[in-house]
């Protein structure tokens, strides 16, 4: 027979915010304690599942980190890439007609998603500030990306058009939305989670953790079924710097045509026999998208900080 106490039984948890060293968890029932971590514990993100154990009143300690589905990470200009949240299942790429977007900026959002080989949706919201006109033209700027496979869906945050067919996309999921900075990512969210879910979410105020003003990425449950997280940080995901052949296949309608060319080393931009170039002649291929492509490998040959990073990769 032994004496020894049993060990504090652990309990696993939903990392809703992380601040270093301490993270923001929620159990089972919904409640939210701060934890901080074990040493031998590497970094959690938002939307990590871990194993903790409670040690106070509101307080615990992580003891490990779970297996992630996923990890959704970010560009830095130093060319290193930053973890922002695991186990995303999906993106929502979020736009508006104000403020407006521009093609190659969104084609270079879905690049950089699709080199993380992450499901993605569009959504134009604010349509209830759309005229006809310029809802004609949205419209047809956006069946472009129906066309190549991408579900393209429509709304308003602000009269709720829209939000049933948003919130099946969501069910199940763990959806990230992403975009520019006022295209109504934040009031999506409060509109989808509920006002209960923010004011939970930003609960750790009082404990000086985590802010629903998005200074931090937090995860809210949806009342469908599933999650969503809002972040502040990923913005340069239009700017993510893919390689020369990893660019390419950023754009899903280009991959049937990358190994066809002449020139097994092609970059696709003015050389002989390009199958690339040629597939935008039949309409195969939105000329749009290959402006942005040769665009994108413009800058990829002017950019000396990037020539010094291929010789030195970074971690
Ligand atoms: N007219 C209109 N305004 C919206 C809609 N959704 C958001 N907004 C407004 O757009 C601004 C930016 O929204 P916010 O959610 O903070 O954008 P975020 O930066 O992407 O998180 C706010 O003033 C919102 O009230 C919408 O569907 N229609
Ligand atoms: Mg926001
Ligand atoms: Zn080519």
């Amino acid at each position: 027979m032994t004496t020894e106490q049993n060990p504090p039984a652990s309990r696993e948890g939903l990392v809703v915010t992380s601040h270093g060293a301490t993270v923001q968890v929620e159990d089972e029932s919904g409640q939210l304690w701060s934890c901080d971590l074990r040493r031998k514990v590497s970094k959690v993100v938002c939307g990590d599942r871990v194993a903790w154990e409670q040690v106070g009143e509101d307080a615990g300690v992580v003891v490990e980190r779970l297996p992630r589905s996923s990890l959704l990470a970010r560009p830095l200009a130093s060319g290193r890439t930053r973890p922002v949240a695991a186990n995303v299942s999906r993106i929502i790429l979020v736009l508006a007609p104000e403020p407006a977007f521009h093609l190659r900026q969104l084609d270079g959002y879905l690049a950089g998603i699709e080199h993380q080989a992450l499901n993605c949706c569009l959504f134009l919201n604010k349509t209830d500030l759309l005229g006809d006109s310029q809802r004609a033209r949205l419209e047809q700027q956006l069946a472009l990306y129906a066309d190549i496979g991408y579900v393209v869906l429509s709304g308003s945050a602000k009269t709720d058009h829209g939000m049933d067919e948003l919130d099946q996309h969501l069910n199940g999921q763990c959806t990230v939305l992403v975009g520019q900075s006022g295209v109504g990512k934040s009031s999506l969210i409060r509109h989808l989670a509920g006002e209960k879910q923010i004011t939970v979410g930003s609960l750790s105020a009082a404990t000086g953790l985590g802010r629903h003003t998005t200074s931090a990425t937090t995860i809210y449950r949806l009342p469908c079924g599933g999650h969503i997280i809002d972040s502040p940080g990923i913005r340069e995901f239009a700017a993510w710097p893919l390689r020369a052949g990893e660019l390419g296949r950023g754009f899903v309608e280009f991959r049937a045509h990358l190994d066809q060319c002449r020139f097994r080393d092609c970059r696709h931009v003015d050389e002989p026999d390009c199958a690339l170039q040629t597939a935008v002649d039949p309409g195969s291929t939105a000329p749009s998208r290959l402006d942005t492509y040769a665009a994108r490998m413009a800058e990829r040959a002017i950019d000396p900080a990037r020539r010094k990073r291929r010789k030195n990769p970074a971690s």
